[in-house]
């Protein structure tokens, strides 16, 4: 059989992006696990087209919440031409009723335990409507198909050591979607990290951990950065704070080549930290955990929600100041976005907030599902663009990078200087995330301002700088 794997996706930025930095890693692994018998092929939506009129059999879709529309757009027409589309990933496991009406067969959960029998099924004309993933154990997993990859990704290497997180965020799917915490034997990781046939040094040269909390447990993640040692890499991954208390293991870190840590830091208020259930994350602690990898050189990444529900408009644009203040090298800015399967989704659902009546895309992170607490969606919408287009200026973005060259080691600086430059270069010209939200009806005002003939009241700035129609719609799927 030939099997057609795409990671679906739908533009997130005005023109999309500048450039490809890394790619996800579910494609080229669901590759891995086909047998060699089927011709499988990885199409990454992201940077190129899908060919509706493919000679393929089979077309698997993995996608998030907020790509469903395009997810369903491209079932739809596949099945018109005859093919056999299988659905997973994140959104389908938490919907598969819906995903069922648009899917021949949806796979609910981790692939590893039933993929095999879905490709047999369809072999013997018996393939059913919905397979159950169990968890499993993580022992000797194929390693990634990078051969497939497409040439235009910057870094190439992204690996998975373990899965799973033992804490339980409001906002975060995956305590429910990979439960328990698993680990890979090391000598298998290792085949992965000493892989050599990338084009350029610096394919080689890095490794991208995808993990959802790499360092938590402790004999594990020493074990792997020993045996990392001698390959001499640059890592990085995602992680939480304590590791900043914990010097032998940032002396470990440094060693075996880390350049830059993620920090779901969310937010600097103590109400919004309440909501997002993360009470080990404290706001008097930041500087000086952040300081503690300064201190190896490790550049710190940190994902920051705008939406909780102690966050006001206010609050939300001083996150730019603040997270300089503290030492972030690299933020990433998100909108709070209860994806069912969560917390925050069963919370905002019993207390009536979810919006009705909007699509999928409005779940892609950069736009607003539900009714914010202290403000209306139009005014978190607003008040996030407002802070991208803050901490991306090139004011902080400049700022970052000069710091990050006294503070970060070689690997981490680059790293620093490029995300830095990427997002600012965005913010320069305008390419900011898509809002699915109303249209630019302070057009007039934004050019009157801009041409020095009307000075901004405070309440002129709230609609000056809300955001501007995104140049490309997407098919609406309906919830
Ligand atoms: C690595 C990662 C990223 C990376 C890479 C993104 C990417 N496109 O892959 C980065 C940091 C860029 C990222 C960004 C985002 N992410 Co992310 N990310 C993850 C993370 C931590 C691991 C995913 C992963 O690679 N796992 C390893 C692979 C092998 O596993 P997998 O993809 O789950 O696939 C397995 C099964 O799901 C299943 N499967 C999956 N697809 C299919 C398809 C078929 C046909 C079959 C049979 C089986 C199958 O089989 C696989 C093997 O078991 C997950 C959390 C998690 N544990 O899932 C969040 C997660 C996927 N991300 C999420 C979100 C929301 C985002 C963002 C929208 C966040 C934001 N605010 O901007 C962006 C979107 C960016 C983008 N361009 O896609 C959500 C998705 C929730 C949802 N319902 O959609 C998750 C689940 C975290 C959460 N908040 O709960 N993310
Ligand atoms: S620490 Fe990260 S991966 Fe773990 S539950 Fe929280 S958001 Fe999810």
């Amino acid at each position: 059989m030939t099997i057609d794997i795409i990671v679906v996706y739908i533009a997130r930025y005005q023109f999309g992006h500048e450039a490809h930095f890394v790619p996800p890693i579910t494609g080229i692994y669901l590759a891995a696990l086909t047998p060699s018998q089927h011709t499988v092929r990885v199409i990454h939506q992201q940077i190129q087209p899908v060919d509706l009129e493919t000679d393929a059999d089979v077309i698997a879709l993995t996608f998030f919440s907020g790509f469903a529309p395009e997810a369903y757009r491209l079932a739809r027409e596949f099945r018109k031409r005859g093919k056999i589309v299988i659905g997973g990933g994140p959104h389908v496991s938490f919907a598969p009723d819906e995903a069922s009406a648009f899917c021949d067969c949806v796979v609910l959960g981790e692939a590893e335990s039933v993929w095999l029998s879905v490709l047999q099924d369809i072999e013997q004309g018996q393939l059913q409507r919905r397979y159950h993933g169990k968890p499993m154990a993580l022992g000797s997993l194929p390693m990634p198909r990078y051969d497939l990859l497409p040439k235009t990704f910057f870094v190439t290497r992204v690996v998975q050591a373990t899965r799973g997180c033992p804490f339980t965020c409001s906002f975060c799917t995956v305590p429910t979607l990979n439960p328990g915490y698993r680990t890979r034997p090391v000598a298998d990781v290792m085949k992965e990290v000493r892989y050599d046939s990338f084009r350029w040094w610096w394919q080689r040269k890095v490794v991208w951990f995808w993990d959802d909390n790499l360092t938590i447990q402790r004999p594990y993640i020493r074990e792997l950065l020993s045996a990392m040692i001698p390959a001499r890499r640059w890592w990085l991954t995602q992680a939480s704070m304590d590791v900043a208390r914990d010097p032998a293991l940032l002396a470990l870190m440094k060693r075996s080549g880390c350049i830059g840590i993620f920090f779901g830091i969310e937010s600097f208020g103590k109400e919004s930290l309440e909501d997002a259930n993360k009470p080990q994350n404290k706001v008097g602690e930041y500087r000086n955990r952040i300081a503690a990898l300064h201190r190896h050189g490790i550049c710190v990444m940190a994902g920051f929600i705008s939406g909780l529900d102690g966050d006001t408009p206010d609050s939300i644009v001083a996150m730019a100041r603040r997270l300089y203040e503290v030492g972030v090298d690299v933020p990433f800015l998100s909108i709070l976005t209860p994806y069912r399967g969560t917390a925050s989704y069963n919370r905002m659902v019993s207390a009536g907030r979810m919006r009705t009546g909007i699509g999928w895309e409005h779940y892609n992170g950069y736009n607003v599902a539900f009714q914010p607490r202290l403000m209306s969606p139009e005014a978190l919408l607003a008040a996030h663009r407002a802070l991208w287009r803050e901490a991306f200026s090139p004011d902080w973005a400049i700022r970052r990078i000069i710091r990050g060259l006294f503070t970060l080691r070689l690997g981490a600086f680059l790293m620093c200087l490029f995300m830095n430059a990427f997002y600012c270069w965005k913010a320069l010209r305008g390419n900011e995330p898509i809002s699915f939200e109303g249209t630019d009806e302070w057009a007039d005002l934004r050019k009157q301002c801009a041409k020095g003939m009307h000075t901004p009241s405070p309440e002129d700035l709230v609609h000056l700088n809300a955001p501007r129609l995104g140049k490309r719609r997407v098919p609406v799927g309906m919830i």
